[in-house]
């Protein structure tokens, strides 16, 4: 089994979407062990995308991850890293396949439903980031 961090996005939470997304991580199969709502602020953003922080669209997007609520899971299966990302689809929701998360949910490359783990190593980080050890018994 392995572990994976999973967030569904602001404009995916404040679109509603958050319950569809759900039925859609039981229905694939996921164990969700941890999950909440949050409200993050600019700084905590930054911080949660740092290996991004030389890239152009940083600022963007930390403004948008901060700009309303979102929902911060921790998500359990075989293989979760890859199945999640597997079951998000491509970056930009133009090019996401059918049936994927941000194909239904996302609106543009940015504002696109869902973010996900893409290894071991930055999932054990973006897990600690927003989750104790108590949180996810
Ligand atoms: P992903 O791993 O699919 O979430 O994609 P990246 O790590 O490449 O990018 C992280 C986030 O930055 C994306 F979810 C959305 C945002 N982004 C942009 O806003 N513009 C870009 O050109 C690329 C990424």
């Amino acid at each position: 089994m392995e572990r994976t961090f999973a967030i569904i996005k602001p404009d995916a939470f404040a679109a509603g979407n958050a319950g569809k997304i759900l039925a859609r991580i039981y229905a694939e199969g996921f164990t969700v062990v941890g999950l909440k709502k949050l409200y993050m602020s600019k700084v905590e953003a930054e911080g949660f995308y740092y290996v991004h922080k030389e890239r152009p669209f940083f600022g963007e997007l930390t403004e948008f991850m901060s700009s309303a609520p979102c929902v911060v899971m921790a998500l359990e299966a075989k293989d979760a890293i890859r199945k999640w990302r597997d079951l998000m689809g491509a970056t930009n929701p133009a090019e996401a396949a059918t049936g994927t998360l941000r194909k239904e949910f996302g609106t543009s490359i940015g504002e696109n439903a869902t973010h996900g783990s893409d290894a071991p190593e930055t999932a054990a980080f973006e897990l600690g980031y927003f989750f104790n050890g108590l949180e996810l018994l």
